[in-house]
């Protein structure tokens, strides 16, 4: 098997990049890590929604998206399958800039659960999702998201393992108690913090 691109200046022994997780290493491609197919793009018909349970609360069209602020987030990201990738390139909008526009000045219930196109779905605390730490991203590199990679859009959550960051994003529905997502459901930690590890459940 071959190894994985390295940049140079991260292979001395024992010099151990300050970014990198434990138990992670370097790539420079962008693998592809998918549950299921690839949904078709449908922009006319894309839709995102805030719910509190069962209730919506706001609901945007992509032409509607496009035109809230939005925010470049230039971040390190880590797979559970133990690849990082350095300085990624996104734009998007900020989960703090949705609650605003949805008239919230605070998440609605502790916890969300994200849904996607094709029914995968993830969890996530409501905090980890404010202050600039998590968005809905329709832009890598300066070019619309790869639909391989989630686009139209896909959530952000770049802290924590990347199977947090749901690809396909249609719904960010706030629960109390946090329900346990596709992987959370199958062995997967249900908070997934590449700095402690928290790779599967009982880490
Ligand atoms: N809808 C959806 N989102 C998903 C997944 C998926 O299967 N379906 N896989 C997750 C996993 S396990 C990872 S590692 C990342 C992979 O994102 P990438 O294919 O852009 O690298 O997407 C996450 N989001
Ligand atoms: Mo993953």
């Amino acid at each position: 098997m071959s190894e994985p691109p390295i940049s140079r200046g991260f292979r001395g022994r024992g010099s151990r990049n300050a970014r990198v997780p434990p138990g992670q290493h370097l790539v420079e491609d962008f693998p592809v890590l998918s549950a299921g197919p690839t949904p078709p793009v449908d922009l006319a018909n894309w839709r995102l929604t805030l719910e509190d349970g069962n209730s919506p609360l706001a609901e945007w069209t992509w032409e509607q998206f496009k035109v809230l602020p939005q925010t470049n987030l230039v971040i390190d990201i880590h797979c559970v399958t133990t690849w990082s990738k350095l300085d990624t390139n996104w734009r998007g909008v900020l989960i703090d800039t949705l609650l605003e526009a949805a008239g919230l000045s605070e998440p609605p219930q502790p916890y969300v659960l994200a849904h996607c196109d094709g029914g995968y779905t993830t969890n996530i605390p409501a905090e980890d999702l404010l202050d600039g730490k998590a968005m809905v991203a329709w832009e890598y590199d300066r070019e619309p998201l790869d639909p391989e990679h989630g686009g139209p859009a896909r959530l952000l959550v770049p802290h924590l393992y990347f199977w947090k960051s749901a690809k396909w994003l249609q719904r960010l529905q706030f629960v109390d108690p946090e329900v346990p997502g596709f992987w959370e459901e199958n062995g997967y930690h249900i908070y997934g913090d590449p700095w402690r590890e928290q790779r599967y459940d009982g880490d």
